[in-house]
């Protein structure tokens, strides 16, 4: 097998699970990773938290708030992309798959595509570890002759997926859009990391945001209900707790807006005032008006996604769309 990991040390099985229970393996994305991460992007000229950091319990629940809003379409696009397509999505990717989910959080949007793929195991991967294991039991539950595997792992650093017996064709799904967090590169150097996990002839079907109206883009990033705003506020009350800071939420403002140039979301914090944070035992200096870059959700065409694809080793086997061409959904097969 690939790349796989000689044994997870906190494999176990977790509790409640009396009929199908979930093998859980905690690959420990760790707060000593955390603290000098977040302290290097603290110390930029524009200062930057990487998204991954939104998703403690409150920031996982707000997600999924945003995705019910009326101003967020990718999620229903998506889900109504893979209802409408789902049987032929299972075609590609055959049957009796590990199927890999990279970021499953609440573990809704496989539940479509499941009676469809039929895979052996699925292996939900998500860093926020009480949601995962939540969603991962709410779903073994459900499939009871499905075998669930979740690892707890921050998947935008490498990481190898747990050891499995049998030789399953694999499949992974990143659903959501998720991609676009990357920078371009980045992008490519993580598909190109998916592509090694699954091996040549692997398949990866990925969601993938299109670019439109910029208002359209916009209103989903500045929703009425200010469900985003409390979302990307909630970032500082994460790191004001794993990492001993002292961020005043009240003194931060969410900023959200589409630049063209770089066809992307940019999600900032702006400080309302000049202050002194604590963070981790580090004073951090914020000027009056200046940001903080939480967030970047690229938007992609369908041609150039699959350029990105390829150069990330990746063939196009087919993509579907909604009939408004809000959102994609790729199917990619891994040639090395
Ligand atoms: C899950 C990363 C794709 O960028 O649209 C939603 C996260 N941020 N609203 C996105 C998000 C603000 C979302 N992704």
């Amino acid at each position: 097998m690939r790349n796989l990991a000689p044994g997870t040390s906190a494999h176990r099985r977790s509790a409640d699970t009396a009929t199908n229970p979930v093998h859980f393996h905690d690959l420990h994305p760790t707060p000593a990773d955390m603290r000098t991460e977040v302290l290097a992007g603290l110390a930029l000229p524009q200062k930057r938290i990487a998204p991954k950091f939104f998703y403690d319990a409150e920031g996982s629940r707000l997600f999924d708030a945003i995705c019910a809003l009326p101003e967020y379409y990718p999620t229903r696009t998506e889900i109504g992309i893979l209802r409408r397509h789902g049987a032929e999505m299972a075609a590609r990717l055959g049957r009796d798959a590990l199927l890999v989910e990279l970021g499953s959080g609440s573990s809704l949007k496989i539940r479509v595509l499941l009676e469809a793929l039929r895979p052996a195991v699925y292996m939900p991967v998500d860093i926020s570890k009480d949601h995962l294991l939540r969603s991962a039991n709410a779903l073994a539950a459900a499939f009871p002759a499905l075998h669930v595997h979740a690892v707890c792992a921050d998947y935008s650093v490498p990481f190898a997926l747990p050891a499995d017996d049998h030789d399953h064709p694999r499949a992974a799904f990143f659903p959501g859009s998720s991609v676009g967090n990357f920078e371009p590169e980045d992008a490519e150097r993580f598909l190109r990391r998916v592509g090694d996990l699954l091996g040549p002839g692997g398949h990866l079907l990925i969601g993938v945001d299109l670019v439109k109206d910029p208002r359209v883009l916009e209103a989903a990033y500045n929703d009425a209900d200010g469900v985003t705003a409390a979302f990307n506020l909630n970032l500082l009350a994460h790191i004001n707790r794993e990492l001993d800071a002292d961020f005043d939420l009240n003194t931060f403002r969410h900023n959200a807006f589409f630049s063209a140039e770089q066809s992307r979301i940019e999600m900032h914090l702006l400080s309302t005032q000049g202050q002194q944070v604590r963070v981790a035992g580090q004073t951090v200096s914020v000027r009056a008006g200046e940001s903080i870059h939480t967030e970047s959700s690229y938007k992609f065409s369908v041609d150039d996604f699959r350029s990105l694809a390829r150069r990330a080793g990746f063939e196009s086997e087919q993509v579907w769309t909604d009939p408004e061409a809000l959102f994609s959904v790729h199917c990619l097969v891994y040639r090395a």
